[in-house]
């Protein structure tokens, strides 16, 4: 009797014993695969980002910038360069103008507690432009030797903006680009 009651409770251990082992299984399968999923849809949105030039970062401003509807501040063409000014916005880079084959020193300005995670460095990737930006004067210095808009944005190409290089930088067409100095 008394053996009897012994494996009874052996057995009894055992259940117990199975049962959180395959409970403890199933929840860590439940939490392995909620991990695989979460980290699979991430890629995927990461990919849709790379595709479209869209995505979650957070900049606030992440659609596509038509050239045509920004504002310009145009370069002062000094004696062998040309300087341009802009002022960093929080969620916005100023497009500039400048002329073609004369070397562009682009001013970007930042006053405090402007940058953040997003518009504290800059690429334009015409001239091969990476620069992280700092409070105060950024200056970027680079020549263009071909007229065009090309456009340069924040680190990660959420914040879009453009340069536009010019033939002749006192015969701007103002009704296609708006000039603001
Ligand atoms: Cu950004």
């Amino acid at each position: 009797m008394k053996t009897l009651k012994k494996i009874k409770q052996i057995n009894w251990s055992v259940v117990t014993i199975a049962v959180t082992i395959v409970i403890s299984m199933s929840i860590i399968s439940m939490v392995f695969s909620d991990n695989n999923s979460y980290s699979s849809s991430k890629v995927e949105q990461n990919s849709t980002d790379n595709d479209s030039e869209v995505g979650g970062c957070g900049c606030g401003n992440n659609s596509t910038v038509n050239s045509k509807d920004l504002e310009y501040k145009k370069a002062t063409v000094e004696n062998n360069y040309q300087i341009v000014e802009i002022e960093v916005q929080s969620s916005s880079f100023g497009a500039i103008i400048v002329q073609k084959d004369i070397p562009v020193k682009f001013n970007l300005k930042v006053k405090q507690n402007i940058l953040n995670g997003c518009n504290n460095a800059i690429i334009i990737p015409k001239f091969n432009i990476e620069k992280d930006l700092k409070e105060g004067n950024n200056v970027v210095e680079f020549t263009p030797s071909e007229t065009g808009e090309f456009q340069y944005s924040c680190w990660m190409r959420m914040l879009k903006s453009y340069i536009v290089v010019v033939d002749d930088i006192n015969n701007i067409d103002e009704s296609i680009y708006k000039i603001i100095n």
